[in-house]
């Protein structure tokens, strides 16, 4: 797949998004991926995260619902995202990690993207099995890294997120990444699967 991540200067790099289940290390391999690439990781967990770390009015209202593990409004998603696609540092493309987690949000991506005559290059899908999920997030020890809101957070992904696989399916665009293996081979299977070098071969 050529396209994904040329560095050609005046071309973009890739836009993406990386789907996969909660604690399936989709924040760890987006920054590898996109410091290789020189596109900004957008995290929207990350972004909400610091939004109540700061107290924003962004913050207060969404700090109870991903204390318990629910999904944030689209609605509200759809403004945070649409706001940060925005910024400068997208010209040559990003990394979504987390957006979009419903089929309404991949509408509203869709709509941002055409709204700016872009597309997307790919969608990497990272699948880890339950049990190692449950595992990595308490060994992680996030806020929201109590294990019945682990469970309820894999509920709403097999839910509202899991359909995405077989839009983007259907679309071309999904390449899939065993991700229940070392972060270094997980990155290497992401790099083969865009056909990028590691960037470190010279
Ligand atoms: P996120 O921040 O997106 O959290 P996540 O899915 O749990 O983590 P991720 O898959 O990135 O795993 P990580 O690399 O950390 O979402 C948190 C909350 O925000 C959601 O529940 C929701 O409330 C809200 N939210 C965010 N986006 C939203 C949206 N679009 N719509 C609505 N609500 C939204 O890895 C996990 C752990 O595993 C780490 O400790 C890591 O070190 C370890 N690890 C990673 N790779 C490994 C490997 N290969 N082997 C072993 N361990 C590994």
């Amino acid at each position: 797949m050529g396209g994904a991540a040329e560095d050609s200067p005046g071309n973009h790099r890739a836009r993406m998004v990386l789907l996969g289940p909660p604690g399936a290390g989709k924040g760890t391999q987006a920054q590898l991926l996109a410091a290789r690439l020189g596109v900004p990781a957008i995290s929207t967990g990350d972004m909400l995260r610091a939004a109540v770390a700061a107290g924003s009015e962004l913050g207060g209202r969404v700090e109870s619902i991903m204390a318990s593990g629910a999904l944030v409004d689209d609605a509200l998603m759809a403004e945070v995202v649409r706001e940060r696609v925005a910024q400068a540092d997208t010209d040559r493309g990003y990394l979504l990690d987390g957006y979009p987690r419903t089929l309404p949000q991949a509408e509203t991506l869709a709509g941002i993207l055409d709204d700016a005559g872009q597309a997307l290059d790919a969608v990497l899908l990272v699948d880890v099995p339950e049990d190692e999920l449950v595992r990595r997030a308490l060994l992680r020890g996030r806020g929201d890294d109590k294990e019945e809101v682990i469970r309820e957070r894999l509920r709403l992904y097999r839910e509202k997120t899991e359909p995405l696989i077989g839009y983007y399916r259907e679309r071309g665009l999904l390449r899939e990444i065993d991700g229940n293996r070392p972060v270094e081979e997980v990155t290497s299977r992401m790099y083969a699967a865009l056909g990028v070098g590691s960037g470190v071969e010279g």
